[in-house]
């Protein structure tokens, strides 16, 4: 599978990179210059018309917004590394929901993970790869 991560250090795009790294996918990653308008370029805005970070190119196909990015990822590299629930499993869904008190059950998760990521010190993370660098 052939996978390019269009990134942008300290962006939307960090809880991606560190779950590209916790799942161990081999990607190629281009980091994008923001302030200087890379994202609006035509050849950029032809495989993400919202002209955003990140952005995930698997074998020719754009996936873009980090929710569903992180999902995607979580259902095919994570469920066999016990760290995300398997299709088709609610509980796992839910329990993790709960603490969040937020209402949509399937992105709960990933939000979670998402504020995790972002907010906590590198050296307190769960992921202890996840770096500055992000
Ligand atoms: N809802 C989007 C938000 C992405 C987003 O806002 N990315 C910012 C960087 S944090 C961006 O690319 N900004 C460039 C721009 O708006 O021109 C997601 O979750 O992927």
């Amino acid at each position: 599978m052939s996978i390019t991560f269009y990134a942008a250090p300290q962006s939307s795009a960090s809880p991606v990179s560190c779950a590209l790294r916790e799942l161990g996918v081999p990607h190629e990653r281009v980091n994008l210059n923001l302030a200087a308008g890379d994202q609006r370029k035509p050849e950029y805005l032809a495989l993400n018309p919202n002209g955003k970070v990140p952005l995930l190119v698997v074998d020719g196909t754009p996936l873009f917004e980090a929710l569903a990015i992180l999902q995607w990822l979580g259902d095919t590299y994570g469920v066999d590394k016990g760290l995300w629930p398997a299709a088709g499993s609610p509980a796992p869904r839910q329990r993790t929901c709960r603490p969040t008190g937020r209402s949509a059950p399937t992105a709960c998760w990933v939000r979670e993970w998402c504020r995790i990521m972002s907010t906590t010190p590198s050296s307190l993370r769960p992921v202890t790869r996840c770096t500055a660098s992000t």
